[in-house]
């Protein structure tokens, strides 16, 4: 049966093609500063947008026509999506894929059943693997969708459901490491507050911590060797993410003691929902040594929620791949499209239209990233500006042997600062701009 009839494997056919379905820039096996686009990029799709997206909004019912699908939540229904799911993937030509728990497999009337169907589908993904060679990227459990995690999974008042969560997700991580998953993601679905008055924001995080830690040993005792990765975002559902941003889930890594075993996946949306840009989480993330992974998508300015739109501006992709090639690439991470086409887009075609303007634009910000840092533009600057710290007084500064005494001498000495120079700020981004032509 196939599903996508009409539409065989995307071909690259260069910049100058007119054909909607081919890549204009993303070349698998094109080499970019020694390595080639797939291993720098990794693409990633994902199950829940893709194969489970309806089109319904809090004001309308579903739009997407999806006719494999016959919307019932049987294990033959969620069987076929999973031959859906890897023939797009496999005409689409990412070497990835990722899920929740929920998102492949019914959730059953009890744990156990669940568990059950969850195996049960996870055959049908091994399987399905093996005759495909895609990857999975990362798993994760769905700890918000049930009612049951009304008021937040490990930082649930109820510790039911705290011990529900911690049932669910080492099962997830039994069936990620199964599946020879290469990380694991933690997004705290409802791990957050909407009001503090009836909030025991301590005690909440500690629970989280220890839940961490319970996972932690649980994946070790599994021989689970993927890397364990939170995804930082500041509001929705709740009011409040403990999550909030990278700076906010590093301080919750530390206070937990948790440093080297977990990282971020970084998603561009919830960056800007936190008001920084991608570029600036990326880089926290990554001068911290945390950058694991990226949902690459994108927002609108104009609107204040997660709208998970498919990454189409250049400018954005190139600031990613700057921060993403510094870091030496994002393994055993990647680039996973956590995007959704629009209620409007409904036609399964939209599917190939939406990832391979998502592909080209990562494989273009990976080209001009990479002629960006041959030329040296923005390092040989950044270099210079701060060249006062290279020898004398700042050496000191930096090499820990200044005091504030020795400063003050020193200034007392000099009697008034050495000039500034220009940040240049407009002849840089007049020089981006040349690039991207
Ligand atoms: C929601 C998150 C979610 C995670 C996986 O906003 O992006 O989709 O990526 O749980
Ligand atoms: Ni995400
Ligand atoms: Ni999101």
């Amino acid at each position: 049966m196939e599903y996508f009839p009409g539409i065989g494997r995307i071909p690259y056919e260069g910049p100058k093609t007119k054909n909607p379905l081919a890549f204009r820039h993303y070349k698998a096996d094109e080499i970019v500063e020694g390595r080639t686009m797939q291993d720098w990029l990794r693409f990633s799709v994902c199950y829940w947008h893709t194969f489970r997206g309806t089109g319904s909004d809090p004001f309308g019912a579903p739009t997407l026509q999806r006719p494999w699908d016959d919307g019932s939540d049987s294990i033959e229904n969620a069987r076929k999506r999973v031959d859906v799911a890897f023939e797009f993937i496999q005409k689409l030509g990412a070497p990835f894929y990722c899920f929740h728990d929920r998102d492949v497999a019914p959730e059953g009337k009890t744990l156990a059943e669940s568990n059950r169907n969850l195996d049960a589908i996870a055959d049908a993904l091994e399987a399905a693997q093996q005759r495909t060679g895609i990857k999975l990227l990362w798993g994760t459990a769905n700890l918000f969708s049930n009612p049951r995690f009304m008021h937040g999974a490990a930082t649930t008042c109820n510790a039911d459901v705290f011990a529900f969560a911690a049932a669910q997700v080492k099962k997830a991580i039994e069936v990620t490491h199964r599946l020879g998953g290469v990380n694991y993601v933690f997004w705290g679905g409802r791990e957050g507050y909407h009001n503090l008055l009836n909030t025991d924001m301590k005690r909440e995080l500690d629970h989280l911590a220890r839940f961490m830690h319970m996972a932690h040993e649980h994946a070790k005792s599994i021989g689970f060797k993927g890397q364990f990765l939170f995804e930082p975002k500041p509001k929705e559902p709740t009011k409040h993410q403990y999550d909030f941003d990278a700076a906010a889930c590093l301080n919750f890594i530390k206070r937990a003691g948790l440093e080297g075993v977990v990282k971020l996946n970084v998603e561009t949306n919830h960056a800007t929902l936190a008001g920084h840009t991608m570029m600036h989480e990326l880089e926290y993330a990554r001068i911290h040594g945390a950058l694991g992974s990226i949902d690459a998508n994108t927002g609108d300015l104009l609107l204040g929620w997660d709208t998970d739109q498919f990454p189409t501006d250049i400018y954005l992709t190139t600031q990613c791949m700057l921060v993403i090639m510094e870091n030496g690439g994002l393994a055993p991470g990647g680039v996973n499209f956590d995007a959704k086409v629009r209620r409007e887009s409904f036609d399964p075609v939209d599917l190939f239209h939406a990832h391979i303007g998502g592909m080209d634009a990562f494989a273009r910000g990976l080209k001009i990233a990479a002629k960006l840092r041959s030329d040296g533009v923005l390092k040989t600057f950044v270099k210079n500006r701060y060249r006062s710290f290279d020898s004398g007084i700042g050496k000191s500064i930096e090499d820990g042997s200044a005091t504030f005494e020795s400063l003050e001498k020193y200034m007392l000495d000099k009697g008034e600062a050495a000039p500034n120079e220009s940040g240049r700020q407009e002849m840089l981004e007049n020089v981006i701009n040349d690039y991207l032509v």
